[in-house]
């Protein structure tokens, strides 16, 4: 008897678990959206010109760092609280700042390090050293190379990946595909071919992330100022569209497609400076740490991974006050996420709604939520209220929560909350809520 019971109620929890909703993120994107906040480092010889897009015509010797130190980069993404780098291995104006068989325009034609440098080696090790990801950003738009504007220049493209990904430099967490297309040296333009370039990197490197416009792996957030939309599908309708030009509505982009069929979480690339490069001049204009949490509010904290922007300088380093900077950042992130209000509280999720009794009133202005977005993201739109003498108070409302979600609400003191699902497309999965002080 005791046995059939027991078989009766396993039954019971493997019925009453919840089935995945939709496209499901693979492993290798459930571990990249778990990062959350990576490092950017613009990086070539626009860092040495002052100028964003280099035109392919820069003599070599111009890419000179005098005390190149990735181990500085890479130390200062690890004191940031960032879980990897990436790199602009090539930008637009073709310069390779690892020794590229392919091109012509590379480190290995320059005097720094007697032609012997290799910008991608270094990183890459460092990152192993400081326990981060390492990633590149590779142009397909290349304003140098001769064949540029040629279907020869594809497989040249293709070349340049099996280099980065054949091992030499380790595993590699994200690639970045920039969608731009401009002319080349010829005047000509590009036509890509995605399906090689992506179908090479799954043949070479399956964990890879793979970053575009629309994917495959992770989207374009459709801007560059920080900013993912308050409504974010980690779904996207990719058929019949390409990075680039040919990429879905920036709206699209943004709130990703409802009912899409493909799992194509947004990424927020954003610079910490005005620039992408490195200017002297912009150095007085350091994004404040105000607006970096802003930043992390509205792309963390709406269901996207942050890919914040620090531009080495001539020397090859992060520069001292962009690095204090970050520092600054992480401390008003640990002060205000380090003190979670709602520790200590009684959760519970019954059906449809999250009751949440804390053990005493406590004030807060922030609200974090979370899906488990393993088994898909399903909910489409919540309140949160508060309670009062059996009088409830709606104190947000909203659509999407994804991964993570925060709310600024105003300030509010309350021992007593529920988050109420008040759509969803299956079984709502939340797990449990945060309440912080800003
Ligand atoms: C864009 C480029 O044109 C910018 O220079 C920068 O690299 C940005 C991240 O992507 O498409």
């Amino acid at each position: 008897m005791r046995v059939y019971a027991l078989i009766f109620l396993l039954l019971l929890t493997v019925a009453c678990q919840p089935k995945p909703y939709g496209p499901v993120p693979t492993e290798a994107q459930l571990r990249w959206q778990q990062m959350e906040y990576n490092m950017f480092v613009h990086f070539g010889p626009n860092t040495f010109s002052g100028v964003e897009w280099g035109s392919g015509a820069e003599p070599e010797d111009l890419f000179n760092p005098t005390e190149l130190d990735c181990r500085q980069w890479a130390a200062t993404a690890r004191n940031a609280g960032m879980k990897g780098i990436i790199v602009t291995a090539k930008h637009h104006d073709g310069f390779c700042l690892w020794p590229s068989q392919t091109s012509t325009h590379t480190v290995a034609q320059s005097s720094w390090r007697n032609g012997k440098g290799d910008v991608l080696k270094e990183l890459s090790e460092a990152c192993r050293e400081y326990g981060l990801g390492f990633g590149v950003y590779l142009s397909p738009w290349d304003r140098n190379h001769p064949l540029y504007g040629t279907p020869a220049y594809n497989d040249s493209y293709v070349a340049a990946l099996q280099e980065i990904h054949d091992g030499r430099y380790g595993p590699v967490f994200e690639h970045w595909f920039d969608g731009a297309c401009g002319e080349g040296p010829t005047g000509k333009l590009q036509v890509y071919d995605w399906p090689t370039f992506f179908g090479t990197m799954r043949h070479l490197s399956p964990q890879t992330i793979l970053f575009s416009d629309i994917g495959p792996d992770c989207r374009w957030v459709g801007n560059e100022q920080g900013r993912a939309s308050e409504t974010a599908w980690s779904r996207l309708d990719t058929e019949g569209f390409t990075p680039g030009a040919g990429a879905p509505p920036i709206d699209t982009l943004q709130r990703g497609n409802v009912h899409g069929t493909a799992w194509v979480p947004a990424e927020t690339d954003v610079s910490i400076r005005p620039g992408w490069f490195w200017r002297e001049s912009e150095t007085a204009q350091l994004k404040s740490t105000e607006a970096l949490f802003d930043i992390w509010l509205t792309s963390v904290g709406r269901n996207s991974v942050l890919l914040l922007n620090v531009p080495a300088d001539t020397r090859g380093r992060i520069p001292s006050a962009d690095s204090l900077r970050l520092m600054e950042f992480r401390a008003l992130r640990e002060r205000v996420f380090g003190n979670d209000l709602a520790k200590g509280a009684r959760q519970r999720l019954r059906g449809n709604t999250l009751d949440i009794q804390l053990p005493e009133d406590r004030t807060f202005n922030l609200i974090e939520l979370r899906e488990d977005i393993s088994l898909g993201q399903r909910i489409y739109s919540f309140q949160v209220e508060t309670e009062e003498d059996g009088n409830w108070t709606v104190l947000a409302e909203g659509t999407t929560i994804g991964h993570k979600r925060m709310l600024p609400v105003p300030e509010c003191s309350s021992s007593h909350l529920r988050v109420s699902i008040t759509g969803a497309y299956a079984k709502p999965v939340l797990l449990n809520a945060a309440l912080y002080r800003r």
